[in-house]
């Protein structure tokens, strides 16, 4: 696999979405994804769900689904200025050592949102770079439970 300096492949795109079931419903029996993984995360206040086309995390490039847990959470916030409809909210690059990939990226000039990497999809480790050093697109950086660091 060929690879950028820091990142290894778009993980997934994250969708907002108002009703969990009724959007892995539409990804699942209209456009054919599979449905890898469910869960809860007080912390982001999300409900989320992973889809991809083979059997586990990680593998090609899987849609997130999330649905806000109450209106203040960050995705419930991002539905109401959106009008009350979901939509894309976020894209994520996967990354080997997530340490190393935050440092890099303070270093060549972008804030990230966490002085630490938080827990995200399937024990993850996970950071944002903030969507005002980024043109405009919310971009998440992941580091896979399964990565081996
Ligand atoms: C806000 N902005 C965005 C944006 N959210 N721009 C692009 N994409 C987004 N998703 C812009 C707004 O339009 C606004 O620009 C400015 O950022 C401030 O927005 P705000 O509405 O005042 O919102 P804040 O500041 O309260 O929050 C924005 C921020 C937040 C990015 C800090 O969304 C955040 O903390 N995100 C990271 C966590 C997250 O997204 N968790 C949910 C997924 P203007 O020009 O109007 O000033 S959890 C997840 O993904 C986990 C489960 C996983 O993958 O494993």
């Amino acid at each position: 696999m060929s690879e950028s300096d820091i990142f290894q492949c778009v993980d997934h795109v994250g969708y907002a979405v108002t009703d969990l079931d009724q959007a892995i419903e539409f990804h699942t029996q209209v456009l054919g994804w599979r449905l890898l993984h469910r869960e809860t995360n007080t912390e982001q206040g999300v409900e989320e769900a992973m889809l991809g086309t083979g059997d586990q995390l990680p593998e090609n490039a899987q849609v997130q689904l999330l649905a806000p847990l109450n209106p203040e959470s960050t995705i419930g916030k991002w539905i109401a200025k959106n009008g009350g409809r979901g939509g894309i909210q976020q894209v994520c690059y996967r990354v080997a050592d997530i340490d190393a990939a935050s440092a890099e990226l303070i270093k060549r000039g972008v804030r990230l949102l966490y002085a630490e990497p938080k827990i995200g999809t399937g024990g993850s480790r996970i950071q944002f770079i903030h969507p005002k050093d980024t043109g405009g697109v919310l971009i998440e950086v992941v580091e896979p439970a399964t990565s081996g660091h």
